[in-house]
């Protein structure tokens, strides 16, 4: 037998976004535990930080898209918009770590470079950029679904000579576009929502367009007094709702299937969710990502709006979405994107026409010309789900790296936990719901399982759990059949990883449902965790 060594803390977690913050609250504040978070910026918020590029708003609706946890939290906050701004959910989060007194157990500006088990002592050994270590004896990993910035690997982005940025990693200070020459790449969620706040500020505006996508409008508008006391009035219900959904948001889809409908059927019903925006219109039909008739009839809705939008036809046929199905590829919100190319200096140049060759000094060679520019926009997305797990160095039995073990494409069981790494969770981890669901909460379901499990592992005086194999096996495999079982994997999207070039081609989320899975997670944990190896303390460490 071994002894078990002692750790500087019960928990290290990495990432003071939504997930950093809740957990530490619930393992240090509710569980009396003793934790460290770890973060490289120097405030909270995570994607909240990062994320300042203009337009950054988020897709889910404000008042769902917060913690459950605390009725002081929901009843003092107050959102101004339907759908909240990046400076607005940045302010909420620094609210709630002021109010949660989280910050004083926060190491700021300090990034994780490693993460190792020790098998002899039964912890983790956390290193950081400044080449300290810290030891714990959980692992928790918060670090966010899409926080890996991605820059497509064109020859001489480092030689242009105007200024450049990625909408991930955006300046503090405001970005002046005023008359100058901008060229935006990218036209996912994010390009979508820049393009329309830079267009009327800058002189000339050049969309670089790879896939056209389909985006619904969000149909933003302020709240007012009246609709804050409504929704709180009705917290409770609305909250239960989004919890125990398919996709963390408080309404499902309106009706079954468009299957059997003739065209006009169809448009009726669709008309009302179109109306009132947002993904209410992508939860019209319950089967639009498993039945490509369904989903066909409301591809073809957005197409007809977007030529009815785009004055020239042919730029609108440009903007029309042909090679995959609606919502296959994160389905964008938009306000005022589609009018934005109406607008006199705003061109659309189509990559897939002409390729980007280059980036020069002066701006984008294209196979057939060369632009000048004084300011190019990075859309172009993220390493998704496991960038930036990766990034870090994560070590667990037998010195086997986490790059190592996912070479072939994440494997884990429940999506939070991996065979071969003891004691680590992943909140949010590839195998869960969560860019398929309303963030907050999946990221809530998560922390409370997993700081239960610290929690009640601690007290039985449990030193390792880990996954076995067969569940982690069983796990992958059945995600494997869910994902193929929808239309996600038939298109070129980062929920596959195909926007980075050589990651394994993966269907990565789990699409069973936030409901199903939460139901999953619970059930393993009643079962005296079905599926996991619990080690005692007394016993060896070293299998
Ligand atoms: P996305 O959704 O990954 O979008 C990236 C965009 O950049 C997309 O239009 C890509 O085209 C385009 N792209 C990527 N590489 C290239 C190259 N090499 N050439 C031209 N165009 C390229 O990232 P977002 O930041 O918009 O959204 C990420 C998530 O953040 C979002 O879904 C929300 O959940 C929040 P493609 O479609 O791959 O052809």
């Amino acid at each position: 037998t071994a002894e078990t060594a002692e750790t500087d803390y019960d928990a290290i977690v990495v990432g003071a976004g939504f997930s950093g913050l809740y957990l530490l609250h619930r393992l240090r504040d509710e569980f009396d535990l003793s934790v460290k978070v770890i973060e490289k910026a120097d405030d909270v918020g995570g994607t909240w930080y990062w994320n300042r590029y203009p337009g950054a708003r988020c897709d889910s609706e404000s008042h769902v898209y917060c913690y459950s946890f605390n009725d002081e939290i929901l009843e003092e906050w107050d959102w101004s918009e339907r759908y909240p701004e990046q400076p607005e959910v940045l302010e909420y989060l620094r609210f709630v770590a002021d109010h949660l007194d989280l910050r004083r157990d926060i190491d700021f500006k300090r990034e994780v470079t490693s993460a190792v088990f020790d098998e002899a002592g039964g912890r983790w050994e956390i290193t950081t950029d400044d080449g300290s270590q810290e030891t714990a004896q959980y692992f928790v990993s918060a670090v966010g679904c899409l926080s890996k910035p991605f820059i497509p690997d064109f020859d001489g982005v480092d030689s242009f000579e105007g200024d450049w940025y990625h909408t991930g990693k955006w300046p503090h200070e405001p970005v002046d576009f005023s008359g100058k020459r901008v060229a935006i790449i990218g036209t996912g969620a994010t390009g979508i929502q820049v393009i329309p706040e830079v267009a009327p500020e800058a002189g000339e505006l050049t969309v670089f367009q790879r896939t056209p996508n389909y985006a619904v409008p969000a149909r933003n508008r302020p709240l007012d007094d009246e609709d804050r006391e409504e929704i709180k009035r009705n917290y409770d219900e609305i909250l239960e709702k989004a919890h125990n959904s398919g996709f963390g948001h408080p309404f499902e889809a309106a009706h079954e299937t468009a299957e059997g409908l003739s065209r006009e059927e169809v448009e009726e019903l669709l008309q009302p969710r179109w109306e009132e925006g947002g993904f209410r219109y992508m939860l019209t039909f319950g089967d639009l990502i498993t039945n490509p008739e369904t989903n066909e009839y409301v591809s073809e809705f957005i197409r007809d709006r977007i030529r009815e939008t785009v004055d020239d036809p042919e730029l609108a046929e440009k903007l029309v979405p042909t090679d995959h199905y609606y919502a296959t590829k994160r389905p964008p919100l938009h306000t005022n994107y589609y009018e934005t190319f109406n607008r006199d200096n705003v061109d659309l140049i189509d990559v897939l026409e002409t390729p980007i060759e280059r980036i020069t000094p002066e701006g984008v060679r294209t196979t057939d010309a060369d632009y000048e520019f004084d300011t190019i926009i990075y859309a172009t997305g993220f390493d998704a789900m496991t960038g930036t797990l990766l990034q870090m160095d994560i070590r667990g039995r037998d010195g086997l790296t986490l790059e190592e073990k996912w070479s072939d494409g994440p494997k884990t069981y429940l999506g939070l936990s991996v065979h071969g790494f003891p004691n680590m969770f992943t909140i949010t981890g590839p195998q869960s719901p969560s860019v398929l669901s309303n963030m907050p909460v999946s990221i809530e379901h998560h922390v409370e399982w997993v700081s239960e499990t610290i929690k009640s592992l601690v007290d039985r005086d449990v030193r390792l759990i880990e996954p076995t194999k067969n569940a982690e096996d069983a796990w992958t495999e059945h995600n494997r059949q869910v994902g193929e079982s929808t239309l996600y994997t038939e298109a070129d999207s980062w929920y596959m990883g195909d926007n980075v070039p050589g990651k394994p081609r993966v269907f990565t989320p789990y699409v069973g449902g936030v409901d199903v899975y939460h139901d999953t997670i619970l059930e393993a944990a009643e079962k005296d965790y079905e599926g996991f190896e619990l080690t005692e303390s007394a016993q060896d460490l070293g299998r």
